[in-house]
């Protein structure tokens, strides 16, 4: 029996790929040449399953010239490059790669906030650079972490693995906003009290962005938000590009209407804005929040292991779209 063809869009371990070529004809991209929409629905026509990676959008478009596709396995825990109703309406069942990333990035969330408070990359910078003569008191005086508020916006998994670490490791007093409130006995574990979205932005020494790219959380954080955030503060975006409105960020960096910033996404990355480039007073990262080797490779065997699951067994591991196996 011929087996079913899949694409997978990006270079990953060659050890999924590998695994992958036991059950399916795999063309695969690991030479991770640039394909702009075209070249990928070319490669799509004829395949029955797809391995995706975030940049990767697959829309309307897309699906109508791939009529074999059937899975889209995104190896992200995100997914606003899928159009998940217009994968639903055909047919097409999408996954991501949820909890296998979860401490990881949660880890990486702590350490932005904490390069930002303690202006650990800016201090680098200035030693690297041959400024460093002597030691006065004020140098690279920062904010404190311990003891501090802890702000939280979007309390899902990741979210609440940062409200673990500030409460239970740094004694932090954790608030939090989300769609919906948490139960009572995972608010009592993270030891996070909900509050408005109002006061998160007033009351947060560190306010932290996890919450999920959609239309409705387009500049969640734009100058009003930034505006109403203390001139101490420092805002993380660990979520997605598009969330914080980057220009009027890079403008309240300068003018010091807030202290500092630690961000590992951006509106149009890999591009950035250049007036972040600019400003001493943040820590930038190019989307890296995930990237350890055990939970990459995590994500990429979750990732096969949906489209083992779907088009072997007929099962999936973390279907978005569930009702598609029905
Ligand atoms: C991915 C991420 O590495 O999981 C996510 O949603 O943002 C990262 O972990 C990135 O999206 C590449 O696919």
């Amino acid at each position: 029996m011929n087996k079913p063809k899949i694409l997978v869009t990006r270079a990953v371990f060659p050890e999924v790929i590998a695994r992958l070529e036991q059950h399916f004809e795999v063309e695969h991209n690991q030479a991770d040449e640039p394909w702009n929409k075209e070249q990928l629905v070319r490669r799509l026509r004829d395949k029955a399953g797809a391995f995706t990676s975030g940049g990767d959008r697959i829309d309307a478009d897309v699906l109508a010239a791939a009529p074999q596709l059937r899975i889209c396995a995104n190896m992200a825990v995100g997914y606003n490059n899928f159009d998940v109703p217009a994968m639903t309406a055909r047919k097409v069942l999408a996954t991501n790669t949820p909890d296998v990333l979860t401490e990881t990035t949660a880890d990486f969330g702590f350490a932005l906030l904490m390069a930002a408070a303690r202006r650990v990359t800016e201090s680098e910078h200035y030693l690297r650079a041959g400024k460093w003569q002597r030691w006065t008191y004020d140098m690279f005086a920062g904010t404190d972490v311990h003891g501090t508020t802890l702000g939280i916006l979007g309390m899902g998994r990741i979210g609440q693995g940062i409200a673990r670490r500030g409460a239970h490791g740094f004694g932090m007093h954790v608030i939090y906003h989300n769609r919906s409130r948490l139960a009572p006995q995972v608010e009592a574990q993270c030891k996070a009290r909900y509050v408005s979205k109002q006061e998160l932005l007033e009351t947060a020494d560190h306010l932290v962005l996890v919450l999920p790219y959609s239309p409705e959380s387009h500049h969640a954080i734009g100058a009003a938000e930034l505006a109403r955030m203390k001139p101490t503060a420092n805002l993380v975006n660990i979520a997605r590009g598009g969330i914080v409105d980057d220009a009027a960020l890079a403008a309240a960096l300068r003018e010091k209407r807030i202290a500092a910033a630690g961000l590992d996404v951006y509106e149009g990355e890999p591009k950035l804005n250049p007036d972040l480039l600019t400003v001493p007073n943040v820590v930038l990262t190019p989307h890296i929040a995930s990237a350890t080797v055990p939970t990459r490779r995590a994500m990429a065997d979750l990732a096969a292991d949906n489209l083992i699951g779907f088009l072997v067994n007929g099962k999936a591991l973390t279907p978005l779209n569930p009702e598609v196996l029905a």
